[in-house]
């Protein structure tokens, strides 16, 4: 009997075809996520999903005795259950390396954004206020010269990296790990302590996953550190970030601004941030262009069809569900 696989979202035709190959596909037909009741009753009769940015909780598994697989398209798995899947035996899958590229671009145009004042440039002329040529208009910051620093240096993180040092500018990073040397010299990027990228950088780009060591590690307290010229990326996680405390520091002019692609409660977002000018804000598009979601959602695929298939699927997160020789099919 074929495998019976629920797609969380209308994702592209071609992958769905690909799968419908081999499993009994259904799909849900609105591009919104469900919620957990509403996805456990989709998935009762499953033995696998392709999600779409998590949202497998416990009680969703709860709901899905025949669940082998989640495949999930993204690269964070931060709600997803993992560890309550191993203990069923469900194999989790994530989407990584093929959304680096553009993830860092959006972040680098976040970026330039808000050093360059584009968003608001745009808005005084749309609202009509070029009338003449002001000498001192929308002045804004150079990165030439200035320092990046990153906090996480994973696959994103070096990818900014590798693009700063493009703009001529100091790269400071921290992370769980320290790169190897190799990674360094070609990044040009140099390991500190946190406290030092905070307080050195000109420009701080958030690179880490969501975890209970990054869980707010950007509070009151460490947004104190930072610079009043200084400016916050975010295409990492929002939980990151004590969404109150930053707002609060913009407002203060205790920081210069922001480039915000994720948010605490998405999609909600402090009021206070909507009013600040050099603030940019964006509904969580960082991995958003033609060719990430494509290799997003047929690699979700491989990864379902290898776990089906009794290969190891390329990007297993917990492979200790795998049998060891990965000739058993899940
Ligand atoms: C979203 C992301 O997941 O990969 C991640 O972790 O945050 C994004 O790529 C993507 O929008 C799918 O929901």
């Amino acid at each position: 009997m074929k495998p019976r696989v629920f797609i969380a979202r209308p994702i592209q035709q071609a992958v769905i075809e690909q799968l419908e190959r081999s499993c009994d596909v259904e799909v849900h037909s609105q591009d919104a996520p469900m919620d957990s009741l509403r996805l456990g009753e989709a998935l009762s009769g499953m033995d696998a999903v392709i999600s779409v940015g998590g949202g497998i909780s416990a009680q969703v598994l709860a709901a899905a005795p025949k669940l082998r697989v989640v495949a999930n398209i993204g690269a964070g798995f931060d709600t997803i259950d993992v560890e309550a899947c191993t203990q069923r035996r469900i194999a989790v899958t994530n989407t990584p390396d093929v959304l680096t590229e553009s993830t860092a671009d959006f972040a680098f145009a976040l970026l330039l954004a808000v050093s360059r004042k584009v968003v608001e440039a745009d808005r005084y002329v749309r609202e009509g206020n070029w009338r003449y040529g002001l000498w001192n208009l929308l002045w804004g910051t150079e990165l030439s010269g200035k320092t990046l620093g990153l906090y996480g240096f994973g696959r994103i993180g070096q990818a900014m990296a590798r693009r700063a040092r493009g703009f001529s500018m100091r790269i400071l990073y921290h992370a769980r790990h320290r790169a190897g040397a190799s990674v360094e010299s070609q990044t040009g990027a140099e390991y500190v302590d946190l406290d030092t990228v905070l307080r050195a950088s000109d420009f701080l780009s958030l690179h880490a996953p969501l975890n209970p060591e990054s869980d707010h590690m950007l509070d009151a307290r460490k947004l104190a550190l930072m610079k009043p010229t200084a400016f916050l990326i975010n295409t990492a996680r929002g939980k990151i970030v004590d969404e109150q405390a930053l707002a609060k520091a913009l407002g203060d002019g205790r920081l210069a601004g922001a480039g915000l692609d994720v948010f605490e409660n998405e999609p909600k977002i402090h009021p206070a941030l909507m009013n600040i000018p050099s603030v940019v804000v964006a509904p969580h598009i960082a991995s958003a262009t033609e060719e990430t979601r494509y290799r997003m959602a047929q690699l979700a695929a491989e990864n379902l069809l290898a776990a089906f298939e009794g290969r190891r699927p390329p990007n297993i997160l917990n492979p200790e569900v795998l049998d060891s020789s990965c000739t058993q099919k899940v």
